[in-house]
């Protein structure tokens, strides 16, 4: 319920790049109230899942609500005097080059505005970073290069205007859930409307699809030469003026079919679907950018738009579609660490006098500073002595996750801000500064279509946490620069932005906001959406459709792609481990594993495995396997599935030390970087893959926090408490005292044991309602999770212990409407008792998928499945 007391503010989601607009309304008891805002253009009043959890996110549980010194509680001065100190004094020491900051794209605009002035204009370094880099840096690099600026070109309404999307290794379903509805609703207007999947892994999205190219890992750039050889043998170049076209076409000739592994009439199917018409978008996305040949294929991919001239006009374009919400300006304020301020270069001496000049800075980084991957190595190598972590967990989400910890664990000094009190990085600092987070702090973010919105403040800032912005502004006024650094408020930082834009734009950027210049901290406050560029000479829309570009001659800049697979695999690591996200829960679910019902939908780490390898290892469904690479090793649940190919599995990333610390899959994952940009091919690890030898298996629900010390162990939140799953190599002596440590509880448990079969069941009774329970036996727990879970806080009914839980009603099975609470085999009985075909008549009979529909491609896949059982 709202309160009429409590208006509603707009302000946008912080998660994904999709960048929805939200309708948050105080419920005058802290909570929020989340609807979508109807009149943003990014979502026009839909949300995803994530999004619509928004309001079970923003508690104080788990929130950092005090700077700490060497885990000791220090106020504000003495923690921001000390970090300036020790910064100053390494600086003065050993040069500007021995200090970095790593920061984040899901900073805002204004905050990460201050750390690229603070450390690329007064320290005189260029030794800032961003996970970013992990993520876009492929795309801008190959942007970079095809249209001599980082320019997306098009808008989200290009997607509903085309007559083919294709999307390149991106799960939209998923990962940029309002994006696919927008499609998936488009194409139910214009059934003639044809999309394409190209990914290895039958995912989501590709529900949707009129046709799946489950390509061969890493030959995206094979495929899109084929295409621009087929452009060129069907007289379709309309840029014959492009610069390097001939060199580009030679290269796309040599492409061999075979390399795709894709049967010759699918792959003549995607020929013709992205030849028939000029309305063709072509998105992509990590499985594009994260590959040891990422830059290569997003300029395979940009060959093919500019060779056509299908690009910056109505229904065409490529479309790199961002992963953070503010990964876009990350880039316009220059925080990757070969960029300057407003899309300008830092190799380009002109460039950098000019940004020099407008920030009055006493020195200016002259070159580029060291790319994530590198920079830990040099945090490893002592060259870097002071880093600053700010909104972003590298413990858990870097390649070789355990040596980047370890790298920061050796640092002499290291910062970290943050909103949590417990991360993977948080526990390496010596001083941790607590962050304000979403609801708590204005300022701007810029969505995948340059469309920049305001997050806006509605809750008072937990205990002392302070904005990311004024928290640098501090320490960079203690080091002396008072002046540079001296904004009241978010809005005078987007004005100095705005202004430098203007600077920017007159030296021939394509970022320029100067519109803004001066803008009222009033006019801050009702800013709405707007789209860039916004200045005298140019408003919005796209880019590049008459045929100019950003490159000094004008011309379009074809690259000639030399088609490059992934690193080999050896024979003791035979599989190839691609990687990415699920459904309902962000990156390393710092905020997202609070959510019971986000934690629902796939509640621990787990490895999909074809069920050849699966037969041919010896792997039974939900048992354990242990996945080796020479970096680190996982443990993870075996869910066996045609999903995949053979000898391509898959894991998700976001699981880390406080959740389940041997799921962390980075710990795998090779520093492996693309030659042009620098991004870790995060989707082709080499790895090896066994049975892991569990002598037991357990499942355990308990009202308080749990401390698992065993093997293998992957937390989730329930709605009273927690679920936690368990392994072990070896057997514990006396269950009693082990689930006792387990729960931290001293009473005596009830007892079930049935020695043949190796089971055993406990259960902690307090005032007649159930504390906790540990299920325990020599196979996999084979239970119903809902059930056990839902006996929390009630009294316990013999059912359980007896290993019926719920005997009396049907078992949910997985979730997968997380909005309604409805579980797969509800879903499933429903389909075949009412005879349900369409998603809609889910939705009528059951309430699934109506919503925030983010489940709505896999109540479709249930159908689909259903009808083939039938057909059996
Ligand atoms: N639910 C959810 N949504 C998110 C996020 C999240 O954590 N959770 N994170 C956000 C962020 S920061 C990002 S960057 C985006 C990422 O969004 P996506 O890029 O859509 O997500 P991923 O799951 O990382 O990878 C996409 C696909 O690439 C495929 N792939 C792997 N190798 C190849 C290959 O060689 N070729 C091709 N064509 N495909 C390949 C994988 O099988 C996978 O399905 O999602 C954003 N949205
Ligand atoms: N193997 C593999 N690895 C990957 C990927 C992959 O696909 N495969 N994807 C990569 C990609 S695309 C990305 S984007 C990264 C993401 O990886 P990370 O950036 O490491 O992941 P997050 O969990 O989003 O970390 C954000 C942190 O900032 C905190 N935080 C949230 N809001 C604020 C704030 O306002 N201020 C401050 N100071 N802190 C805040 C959160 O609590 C959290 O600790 O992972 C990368 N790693
Ligand atoms: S699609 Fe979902 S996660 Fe992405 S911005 Fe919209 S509501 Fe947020
Ligand atoms: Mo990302």
């Amino acid at each position: 319920m709202t309160h009429p007391a409590f208006p509603s503010t707009r302000t946008t989601c912080p998660y994904c790049g999709v960048g929805c607009g939200v309708l948050a309304t105080p419920d005058g008891k802290g909570g929020l109230a989340i609807k979508g805002d109807p009149d943003h253009p990014a979502n026009k009043g839909r949300l995803c899942v994530k999004g619509s959890a928004l309001g079970e996110t923003i508690g104080h549980e788990g929130r950092l609500l005090a700077p700490r010194i060497d885990g000791r509680e220090a106020d504000w001065d003495e923690a921001l005097d000390l970090v300036a100190q020790r910064f100053s004094q390494t600086i003065a020491e050993h040069g500007p080059d021995s200090v970095a900051f790593y920061v984040s794209g899901q900073l805002l605009t204004e905050d990460y505005y201050v750390a690229n002035k603070l450390m690329k204009g007064f320290i005189g370094s260029a030794n800032i970073d961003t996970n970013s880099r992990l993520c876009m840096a492929s795309s801008v690099a190959g942007h970079r290069r095809a249209f001599g600026s980082d320019t997306v070109p098009g808008l989200y309404e290009d997607l509903e205007l085309a007559d083919t999307v294709v999307l390149v290794g991106s799960n939209l379903a998923w990962c940029h859930p309002v994006l696919y509805q927008r499609i998936a609703a488009a194409k139910e207007a214009r059934p003639e409307m044809r999309v394409v999947v190209i990914d290895p892994r039958r995912t989501a999205t590709c529900d949707m699809a009129d046709l799946h190219l489950a390509i061969a890992p890493g030959a995206d750039a094979v495929l899109f030469n084929l295409l621009l050889a087929e452009i060129e043998a069907r007289g379709l170049i309309r840029d014959p003026e492009a610069t390097g076209l001939e060199a580009a076409l030679a290269a796309a000739r040599l492409a061999v079919p075979g390399e795709t592994g894709l049967a010759p009439e699918d792959l003549a199917r995607f020929l013709d679907l992205w030849l028939r018409s000029d309305k063709v978008v072509t998105v992509y996305s990590q499985g594009v950018n994260q590959s040891e040949s990422g830059t290569d294929k997003v300029n395979a991919i940009l060959n093919c738009h500019m060779a056509t001239r299908r690009i910056g006009r109505p229904g065409m374009g490529p479309f790199s579609v961002t992963g953070q919400p503010n990964a876009m300006g990350g880039r316009e304020v220059g925080g990757l660490a070969n960029m300057l301020a407003c899309h300008l270069d830092i190799e380009n001496a002109a460039h950098r006098a000019a940004v020099q000049g407008f920030w009055g800075a006493p020195r200016m980084a002259e070159r580029p500073g060291l790319k994530a991957v590198d920079m830990f190595r040099a945090v490893e190598d002592v060259r870097i002595k002071a880093l600053w972590i700010i909104c972003t967990n590298p413990a858990v989400s870097m390649p070789e996750a355990d040596r980047v910890a370890r790298a920061i664990a050796g640092c002499d000094f290291v910062v970290v801000s943050d909103m949590m009190a417990q991360t993977d990085t948080t526990r390496l600092a010596h001083v941790l500064l607590p962050a304000t987070g979403w609801g708590e702090k204005d300022g701007t973010v810029t969505n995948s279509e340059r469309r920049i919105s305001r997050q806006r403040r509605l809750l008072p800032p937990v205990g002392r946490a302070r904005d990311d912005w004024r928290i640098l502004a501090d320490v960079a006024g203690r080091m002396g620069w008072r002046d540079a650094f001296s904004w009241q408020h978010p809005s005078e930082v987007f004005a100095e932005h705005a202004a430098l834009s203007g600077v920017a734009g007159a030296l021939g950027s394509d970022f320029d906001i100067s519109d803004h210049v001066g803008i009222t901290r009033e006019d801050y406050d009702v800013l709405r959406p707007f789209l860039w560029p916004q200045s005298a000479q140019k408003r919005g829309g796209r880019f590049f459709g008459d045929g100019r570009y950003h490159t000094p001659d004008g011309r379009a800049r074809m690259v000639a792609v030399a088609a490059r697979g992934p690193q080999p695999l050896d024979e003791a690591h035979p599989f190839r481990l691609n990687t990415g996200r699920v459904r309902d829960h962000w990156h390393t679910m710092t905020r997202t594993g609070l959510s019971p019902r986000l934690s629902r939908h796939l509640a621990e780490p787990f490895l999909e495995l074809h069920p050849a390898d699966a037969a041919r290892l010896g792997l039974q469904a939900a048992s354990l396997a242990e996945v080796e690479s020479p970096h680190g090793k996982a443990l993870l649940r075996v869910l066996i599935t045609e999903r995949v190919a053979p000898g391509h599995p898959f894991a998700p990333i976001h699981w880390s030390g406080e959740t389940a610390p041997t799921g962390r899959i980075d710990a795998l994952v090779q520093g492996v970087t693309d030659p042009v940009s620098g991004q870790p091919a995060s989707k082709s690890a080499p790895v090896a893959i066994r049975p892991f030898a569990a002598a037991w298996y357990g499942f355990a629900v308990s009202r308080q926090p749990m401390k698992p010390d065993c093997d293998y162990w992957a937390l989730a939140r329930l709605p009273g408490g927690q679920q936690a799953e368990l392994a072990s190599g070896t057997t514990p002596e006396d269950w009693v005292a082990e689930a006792q440590t387990l729960f931290g509880i001293a009473a005596e448990p009830l007892v079930v044991r049935d020695r043949r079969r190796g089971i055993t069941r406990l259960a902690f009774v307090v005032d007649g309602q159930l504390q906790a329970a540990l299920f325990v036996s020599p196979e996999p727990v084979a239970l119903s999770r809902s059930h056990v879970a839902a006996a929390l806080g009630e009294a316990c009914s013999p059912d359980l212990l007896a290993g019926r839980a719920g005997a009396d009603r049907p078992d949910e099975g997985a979730l997968v409407c997380a909005c309604f609470g409805i579980g797969v085999n509800r879903i499933l009985s429903a389909i075949t008792a009412q005879d349900l075909v369409t998603v809609e008549a889910i939705g009528a009979a059951l309430r699934a998928g109506t919503n925030c529909g983010s489940c709505r491609p896999e109540l479709k896949a249930l159908i689909a499945a259903s009808s083939r059982i039938a057909a059996e």
